[in-house]
């Protein structure tokens, strides 16, 4: 099991991340920051799976360009770990526009769009436990210890 205070979140590199060739470059900042890859795929997405992840957005003005856009090539979903890791990813990715995203997020250095922002991630608890769940079976998500915990964390952190 993974330590109590580790949280698991689900990001995804969206269609224009893969197409861009910027997968390294988003996995490299998550590894830089010292957070763990528990699960990861490409897939291309089906449609009824693209409405079950955004479903929140369901009848909204851009719902049908956003599930177009979201299968219109693979992307690569991750489940990612470590300590607040759910906010820590959130802080990461930056705002949803990457004209207004902040310099130093991903959205931010890589992006120019409010709709192709290269990156989801889960935005609560909630949503990750569901997001999770959608998208990875249990045996999918590997359970180890990195050699670097010891380095990355206090144990203040940990307990
Ligand atoms: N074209 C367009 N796309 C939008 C708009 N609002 C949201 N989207 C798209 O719908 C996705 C989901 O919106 P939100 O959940 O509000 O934004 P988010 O949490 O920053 O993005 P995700 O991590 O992908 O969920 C965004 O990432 C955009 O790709 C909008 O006003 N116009
Ligand atoms: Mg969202």
């Amino acid at each position: 099991m993974p330590p109590a205070a580790f949280e698991t979140t689900l990001l995804i590199a969206k269609p224009d991340a893969v197409q861009r060739g910027l997968v390294g470059e988003i996995v490299g900042r998550l590894e830089r920051k010292g957070l763990q890859l528990a699960g990861m795929k490409l897939v291309h997405v089906p449609r009824k799976l693209a409405e079950q992840h955004y479903a929140e957005h369901a009848g909204k003005g851009f719902f049908d360009g956003l599930i177009a856009f979201f299968t219109s090539a693979p992307v690569v979903v991750m489940a990612v770990r470590g300590v607040g890791s759910i906010a820590v990813c959130r802080t990461l990715i930056g705002a949803t526009n990457g004209r207004l995203a902040a310099p130093g997020t991903i959205r931010g250095d890589l992006g120019l769009s409010g709709g192709h922002n290269l990156i989801h991630g889960s935005d609560s608890p909630e949503s990750a436990e569901r997001e999770l769940s959608l998208w990875f079976d249990d045996a999918e998500l590997i359970d180890y210890t990195s050699s670097s915990q010891g380095d990355v964390y206090d144990p203040s952190d940990l307990s």
